[in-house]
């Protein structure tokens, strides 16, 4: 029976030996990143590439303060307080193997909605040379088909008129990048790390259109003086379960609160544009590149709309799991035609870059037994995911006169997944979505009128003017809601 050990700095040592610990000086490390979404891909991802870089030493500088927005980031903010910023990082392997290493780059925490002084302050400290941000696609406030910043947001309204309390990104960049200003700091870089086409630029436009309205001045300061990197992100890192909680408690007596799972696989390649410095990053695998788009392009629209296509369609059949997916030879086929029927003939050209390989690769990820990424996840904000992975690339089809019809199955099946939340076999469907009662509503009137679903203009743009797509979509949506089963409709396509 193993000792039990609650995670945290005092116990480190104790710790069984196969579970690796952070071995440089955590005491000495300054908060250089600021993180805003400590959620399980920022611990898998950018955390991790952080602690391999204090693990090789000289990266002092560059400890993370994690940064919770929304009230929902409580517990992560509470478990990480208890466990000094530590947590264990379960990387599974496709054959079976384990490993566990406790991850120690994360140095602090703070809660925006609960202090957001403390926030701005930490975001306005000499030591901050890089505010980062996983705050998710639907966090970015724009309007998915025009791109538009949203000023009719509530709360952007609400920090327009009250600067001194923000309430989303952009209230608090806008009043940190203030802050340093007067306090004649040099600014910061804004380093997005979401699945976001252009993600540096989007929020580079997004936070000038909020800075002009609330000071224009600023704006232009903005401008010219804060750097905003493109880049491109990847590990799959599924939800953590209880039973991941119990293999760490189970194996080696380990009482981590909240540990996070993930996948071998990591790549991050990312703009060499940095305001006020950066860590050496590359030291630890991480491509610095001067140009980052194609790259986000082909992962967008090749592994990030690969698993819309699993998912959606998966939810429906009654797949739990992506991978549960990838064992279903009818799956594997639909995803590789997609892929290279219509996802490929529209991504720009990729110079060194082996597209099958590429794709044979995320078909091997896509079935990694131990990793069970959930269907649900994958689904979850469909409705900020969709318009960039999937309805991009119909548009691209549509203009180029290619294939769309793999993704226009996927469309009438997420219809109907957001109208009737249950599976083929009536069991219920959690749908977890920022748009979903509006999504519903317009997915219920399927039935007297099947083209209702695409007329949500913020989704689909002008595609109800396209009538080789809208007469393929209402075909195909009665089809769905024939109750015939999806994989005779995906076999018949
Ligand atoms: C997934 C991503 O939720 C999703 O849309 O496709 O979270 C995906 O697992 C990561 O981008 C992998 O890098």
């Amino acid at each position: 029976m193993n000792k039990e050990i609650i995670l945290n700095k005092e116990n480190l040592a104790a710790i069984n030996k196969q579970v690796s610990i952070p071995t440089f000086d955590r005491e000495s490390l300054k908060s250089g990143i600021v993180h805003v979404g400590v959620g399980g891909f920022h611990r898998a991802h950018q955390s991790y590439y952080t602690h391999l870089l204090q693990e090789k030493g000289d990266a002092a500088a560059w400890g993370i303060c994690g940064i919770g927005l929304r009230k929902g980031d409580q517990k992560i903010h509470d478990v990480l307080q208890k466990q000094d910023g530590l947590y264990t990082l379960i990387v599974k392997h496709p054959d079976g193997k384990i490993e566990s290493q406790v991850i120690g780059s994360i140095i602090d925490f703070k809660l925006g909605h609960d202090t957001p002084d403390l926030v701005i302050d930490q975001m306005a400290h000499p030591d901050t040379k890089i505010v980062s941000l996983t705050i998710t696609e639907g966090g970015y406030n724009f309007n998915s088909s025009t791109g538009e910043f949203d000023f009719e947001n509530a709360d952007v309204q609400y920090e327009l008129q009250h600067p001194k309390s923000p309430r989303t990104i952009y209230g608090f960049l806008t009043a940190a990048i203030k802050k340093r200003r007067e306090l004649g700091l040099p600014a910061f870089t804004v380093m997005s790390c979401d699945n976001i086409q252009h993600n540096g630029d989007v929020i580079r436009e997004m936070l000038l259109a909020f800075a002009t309205k609330q000071d224009k001045e600023l704006a232009a300061y903005i401008e010219k003086e804060v750097s905003f990197p493109n880049s491109m992100v990847d590990r799959i890192t599924p939800v953590t379960t209880k039973a991941d909680i119990d293999y760490l408690e189970s194996t080696y007596g380990l009482k981590d609160e909240w540990p996070v799972t993930c996948e071998p696989f990591i790549q991050w390649v990312i703009e060499d544009n940095f305001s006020n410095g950066r860590p050496e990053f590359e030291k630890v695998g991480v491509q610095f590149v001067p140009d980052v788009k194609p790259y986000e392009k082909m992962k967008l629209r090749l592994l990030n709309a690969g698993h819309s296509v699993l998912g959606i369609l998966g939810a429906i059949h009654g797949h739990p799991t992506i991978n549960a997916c990838m064992e279903d030879d009818l799956f594997v086929f639909y995803l590789r035609a997609f892929m290279d029927e219509e996802a490929t003939p529209v991504l720009d050209q990729l110079e060194g870059i082996d597209l099958t390989a590429y794709k044979d690769s995320l078909q091997e990820r896509f079935a990694n037994p131990n990793i069970k990424d959930s269907v649900s996840r994958i689904c979850s904000e469909s409705s900020a995911k969709l318009p960039k992975f999937l309805i991009a690339t119909i548009q691209d089809n549509l203009a180029n006169g290619g294939s769309i019809k793999y993704a226009t199955l996927v469309i009438a099946a997420w219809c109907y997944y957001s109208d009737k939340g249950i599976d083929k076999n009536g069991n219920p469907i959690e749908i977890i979505d920022a748009m979903q009662e509006q999504l519903n509503e317009a997915a219920s009137k399927t039935k007297t009128d099947p083209l209702a679903f695409i007329r949500q203009e913020s989704l689909f743009g002008n595609l109800i003017n396209e009538e080789k797509f809208t007469s393929l979509y209402s075909n195909l949506v009665q089809k769905v809601y024939a109750n015939q089963d999806i994989k005779k409709i995906m076999k018949q396509l």
